[in-house]
């Protein structure tokens, strides 16, 4: 019977691929990798302080090493095997000069070798040793040669944070991937054991703070039920060097306490806060602090009161001390929409540089706009030296075509990072701008929920890997990104990372072309953000309208944004100013975001405005059709329940990225009055077809 069974098990199918796992696959390895391997790792020493951390890290390895070995992994006393050594401890007598020894970050780690042998991760505290264990992995993961292990690496920000929009009812505001992962309902007293992969996902990729609740959260989540489901998922994360914090209601003190006012200056305001902070640390002693969307978009804030962001910002992170920080959102735009909407929040924030205090970060989305598929850096990265900001991006796919359509996220970040003349003496990039001391914060909006697979797409899982990956290391390639993503998810075989790779780089301009091309934005569907609109003229405020973006009608499209229009130009230094304002860049990214042209107006292409849109609308929907083709080939390569997924999902992306294209040219068709140029095809529809299209059921509102 014992041998029947045995042999079942050898026939039986590998269990499905569901996407559950991420990029913490570990698979058998080749023959001859895990010889090697087995030589250089026969057992696991550890020589540090026991510790929660310590326990995650050594069991990671061990799962891991249990699948290459094909035994179980031994914890040895001593002997030659990998070691995970804390560098005050003996040792660290065997470690070259230089480890520990750099000023840095917690969590910087190294791994070293030792003549060519023994392979060491040392760092300096606990959670070094749990990313050190997680780099190691990652690289053999990659079957990276073994003579290559060694390495240094210390992140650059310290504070690396996810931010889910998930509310009271599980529901997730811009979430495509189900509902939310933190099941409110049953905390505290069970916490769903998926909770410690979602944490070991955020360790392998240095995320280091969530803040759990969505910036549009009423109070609830300060009261004493909520703090102690709060508290139940901070155990939980604890081990894994994750720290979480609250979207905080300014309004709190009057929605929860009772209270007549919410003024940031009242004596009782300030008392209840304290109280309040005091309340929530008692119950979880390494709270992060609080995220606070404040008057925007309907919030309640310090302005209600004749008050300043400062003063509301300030006020709170008295209450918190030094315990922890306070993130207050720049994204705010005036209720009179009499200035032009991408300027506002500049001018609400930039006369307030030097007047927030030290342990408040101010976190300012990467643009001007709202997480469009392209847009300029939001230019308060170049006018507030004195003050601590934070980056805000979007990993969730709000603008980008949800989880359904495949972008991969990375050049937009690296885009955003890379951008030069900013800081104080306009010489810094704007990741130089963020990094640093200890309240640097680079945060993205989640695209996690309950699904299988957690981000609602295969492809979608690589921007949550990718969020993580330049946010400790903004230095990072995107394609360098992609491949070490790709070859953990899928396999790390060399033809196969490369055609995935080369799907993925440059899905996002392909995404541009076919829903925003040109500098164009905000053109997506009301409310929902799904699909074209761009049409959309009768919205309560004007500049929630489409038109009001791209400005199209019979003479030309486009926004002047320069000294003869809105001057929004001018927020930037000269050098960057120049950058945006370049109309030969035969890229034209930003053309339409700073110009208005005429249609008939010759572009550095060589092609009319009218003929160069179309021409992109075009190209866009031939890199989609590129993409499932090259997928299609892939067929028999990637295990056939994930390659089936995800050749649905781009089937679905080629069919709208057509009715992107064909609603977007017979819209500004009506009003050029312009030809097609030859061999570009004519809209499937008429224009009212598309403009009867409605989706109320569209997730993620
Ligand atoms: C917008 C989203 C909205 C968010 C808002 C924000 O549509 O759901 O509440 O950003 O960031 O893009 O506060």
């Amino acid at each position: 019977m014992a041998g029947a069974i045995a042999l079942l098990s050898c026939v039986a199918p590998a269990q499905a691929e569901d996407g559950y796992e991420l990029w913490l696959r570990y698979r058998p390895l080749s023959p001859s990798y895990t010889d090697e391997l087995a030589a250089v790792a026969p057992t696991l020493m550890v020589d540090a302080p026991s510790s929660m951390t310590i326990d995650a890290a050594t069991g990671e390895l061990r799962r891991a090493f249990a699948v290459w070995l094909d035994r179980p992994l031994p914890i040895a006393d001593n002997g030659a095997g990998l070691l995970l050594c804390r560098v005050d401890r003996p040792c660290a007598e065997a470690l070259p000069e230089a480890a520990g020894k750099a000023p840095a970050l917690p969590g910087a780690f190294r791994i070293d070798r030792l003549n060519g042998g023994r392979v060491i991760i040392s760092a300096r505290d606990d959670i070094g040793l749990l990313y050190g264990s997680f780099a190691l992995l990652r690289q053999i993961q990659q079957q990276a040669p073994l003579a290559e292990l060694p390495q240094a690496d210390a992140p650059r920000v310290a504070i690396r944070m996810l931010d889910h929009w998930d509310n009271v009812d599980g529901s997730v505001e811009r979430g495509y991937a189900g509902r939310s992962i933190f099941q409110w309902w049953r905390l505290p007293g069970y916490v769903d054991p998926r909770l410690t992969d979602y944490a070991r996902a955020n360790a392998s990729i240095g995320i280091n703070a969530v803040a759990v609740n969505n910036v549009n959260a009423p109070a609830t989540f300060l009261t004493p039920r909520f703090i102690a489901k709060t508290a139940a998922l901070a155990d939980t994360l604890r081990p894994y060097g994750i720290r979480v914090f609250l979207s905080a209601r300014f309004s709190a003190p009057r929605d929860l306490g009772g209270l007549a006012t919410a003024d940031p200056l009242d004596p009782d305001v300030q008392r209840w806060w304290r109280a309040k902070a005091d309340e929530i640390y008692a119950a979880i002693p390494d709270f992060g602090g609080f995220l606070v969307k404040a008057n925007s978009e309907g919030q309640p804030g310090p302005q209600d009161y004749g008050r300043t962001h400062a003063d509301g910002a300030n006020m709170l992170a008295r209450a918190v001390g030094q315990r922890g920080v306070v993130i207050w959102r720049a994204f705010v735009y005036d209720p009179d929409p009499a200035v032009e909407r991408t300027m506002q929040a500049y001018n609400a924030f930039q006369p307030l540089d030097g007047q927030f205090d030290a342990n408040v970060v101010v976190q300012v989305k990467n643009g001007p706009l709202d997480f469009q598929p392209r847009e300029p850096v939001s230019p308060l990265f170049g006018a507030m030296p004195h003050t601590q900001l934070g980056l805000e991006l979007q990993i969730t796919k709000e603008y980008l075509g949800f989880s359904t359509h495949l972008a991969y996220l990375a050049p937009l970040f690296e885009e955003a990072l890379d951008t030069g003349g900013l800081g104080k003496d306009g010489r810094a990039t704007l990741a130089e701008v963020v990094a640093g001391g200890p309240t640097s914060l680079i945060a993205g909006v989640a695209n996690i929920g309950a699904d299988r697979n957690w981000s609602g797409s295969h492809f979608d899982q690589a921007n949550w890997y990718a969020f993580g990956r330049l946010a400790w290391n903004s230095a990072l390639s995107s394609d360098a990104i992609a491949r070490e993503w790709a070859a953990q998810t899928f396999a790390p075989d060399p033809p196969l990372v490369d055609a995935v790779a080369a799907m993925m780089m440059p899905s996002r301009q392909t995404l541009v072309d076919y829903m925003t091309p040109l500098g164009l934005a905000h053109l997506m569907g009301s409310d929902h953000h799904y699909g074209p609109a761009p049409w959309v003229d009768d919205l309560a405020r004007p500049d929630w309208n489409p038109v009001y973006y791209h400005r199209a009608d019979a003479e030309g499209i486009g926004f002047d944004r320069t000294a003869t229009g809105s001057n929004a130009l001018a927020q930037y230094r000269a050098p960057l100013a120049k950058h945006y304002a370049d109309q030969r860049d035969p890229a034209l990214p930003w053309l339409l975001w700073f110009h208005r042209k005429r249609w008939d107006d010759r572009l550095s292409t060589g092609r009319t405005v009218w003929d160069e849109l179309v021409t992109r609308y075009d190209r866009g929907v031939a890199g989609v059709d590129a993409m499932a083709a090259r997928w299609d080939g892939l067929r028999g390569q990637v295990d056939a329940r994930r390659h089936g997924e995800v050749a649905a999902l781009l089937a679905v992306q080629q069919a709208e990225a057509r009715w992107w294209r064909d609603a977007s040219i017979a819209y500004f068709q009506s009003l050029s009055k312009r030809p097609l140029p030859a061999g570009h095809a004519a809209p499937a529809h008429s224009l009212d077809w598309y403009r009867a299209q409605r989706f109320p059921e569209a997730p993620g509102i």
